[in-house]
């Protein structure tokens, strides 16, 4: 059977502003969220309606100690606001790693690589329990290797050392397999990072073809989301302690 799609560019020019993403909040995070946002620099050219679509699209995330929140070097996915904790700033210097300064429960970070497109400046590091909030990068892609191959990659939270946050292979997927459908079918944040091993075509669906063309196949996809469970387990002990990843 061949499937496919109608392609017509002019749609393709009217439709490029993309829906809005609202991550549902209580009206008691909502206030905490309003309160971090309130000295917060970046926000303050945003009028009333901008600032709200912001505030819909942040999400909490809840950090331990010991947390690589963000890794120098690393490619920008999210912009955080600080909503409690303390959380220390790290640089590399002659190939060490610097502690250059901290956020202590207040403040935002994570702007540079997103404004600028350049690899994360510094590495961020909670050194206690701690909450933020979270903007922006959403999944949006399917992917099926086409030819070559990929690795999947990831790392915990908080197992591996302080400093050298290392990432474990967990799977790798070849011509005709899949990868990146867990996070638009839970629509969760990225669990683990997919790199090519050498030259590799995949072919890319976005979010809405997916749930178009696959929206059907959802329900066969899920029985593997407990195979993940149980490799994650085998690997490390426990699947609830990962950091989010990009693919
Ligand atoms: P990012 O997206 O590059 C790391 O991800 C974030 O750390 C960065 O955005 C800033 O928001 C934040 N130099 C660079 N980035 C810093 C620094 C910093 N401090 C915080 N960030 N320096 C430390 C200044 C006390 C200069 C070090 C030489």
């Amino acid at each position: 059977t061949v499937c496919a799609e109608a392609y017509d560019p002019d749609e393709d020019d009217e439709d490029d502003t993309d829906p809005r993403v609202v991550h549902p909040k209580s009206d008691v995070q909502r206030h905490r969220l309003q309160d971090a946002c309130r000295d917060i620099l970046l926000f303050k050219t945003l009028d009333q309606e901008q600032l709200s679509e912001v505030l819909d699209a942040m999400f909490e995330v809840l950090v331990k100690p010991q947390e690589h929140i963000i890794d120098q070097g690393a490619d920008g996915d999210n912009f955080y606001v600080i909503e409690r904790g303390v959380f220390d700033i790290y640089v590399q210097k002659d190939g060490a790693n610097v502690c250059v300064g901290k956020y202590d429960s207040k403040g935002s970070f994570g702007e540079l690589a997103l404004m600028y497109n350049t690899p994360r400046a510094a590495t961020i590091i909670a050194s206690q329990d701690g909450a933020l909030w979270g903007l922006g990068e959403r999944a949006d892609c399917f992917y099926i290797v086409e030819s070559g191959e990929v690795k999947i990659m990831i790392k915990s939270k908080t197992k591996a050392g302080q400093l050298d946050n290392l990432e474990v292979e967990l799977a790798r997927c070849s011509r005709g397999q899949y990868f990146g459908e867990l996070a638009l079918v839970t629509n969760q944040l990225r669990a683990a990072s997919v790199y090519a091993v050498g030259v590799t075509k995949c072919l890319v669906i976005d979010i809405q073809a997916f749930e178009r063309l696959l929206g059907p196949c959802k329900e066969i996809m899920k029985r593997n989301f407990s195979q993940y469970k149980d490799q994650l387990v085998a690997l490390f002990g426990s699947c609830v302690d990962f950091k989010h990843e990009k693919i």
